[in-house]
């Protein structure tokens, strides 16, 4: 499998369908966790700790990343990472957890479907790579 940043390098940065739409309709198998209305919360596939789980709207609505907010997005950027707190005490991470919003080539965006990353179960480093 190539590294994140293989991946992210190599993502097309577009509004096409990804990998996600598919998992969010079951046409591909992932670890769900949480699901709502709104948003799918899922295991990474090549988790970075413990405790990997990424969270996402279910309607994309030209959100690739966060980059791309426009006023109309406020409501569910608020909402994930509001499920991204739930989701975390669900998981029982009462020691804390790490958030992460990787955004473009740069920030090692691989998927573009806006998602957040929930990382807890261990130690994080600070600065991160
Ligand atoms: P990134 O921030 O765009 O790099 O995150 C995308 C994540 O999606 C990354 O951590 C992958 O391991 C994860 N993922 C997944 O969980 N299931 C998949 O089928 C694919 C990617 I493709």
């Amino acid at each position: 499998m190539a590294s994140e940043k293989e991946a992210a390098l190599a993502a097309v940065p577009n509004d096409n369908p990804t990998i996600f739409d598919k998992i969010i309709k079951k046409e591909i198998p992932s670890t769900v966790v949480y699901e709502d209305e709104k948003v799918l919360a899922f295991r990474d596939i090549n988790p970075q700790a413990p405790t990997h789980i990424v969270i996402i709207p279910k309607i994309k609505d030209g959100l690739t990343g966060l980059s791309k907010a426009e006023e109309r997005h406020v409501e569910i950027l608020g909402y994930l990472l509001f499920v991204a707190k739930v989701v975390a005490k669900q998981e029982g991470l009462d020691d804390g957890y790490r958030i992460v919003i990787n955004d473009g080539p740069n920030g090692c965006q691989s998927v573009y479907h806006i998602h957040v990353h929930l990382l807890g179960g261990r130690q994080m480093n600070w600065p991160p790579g």
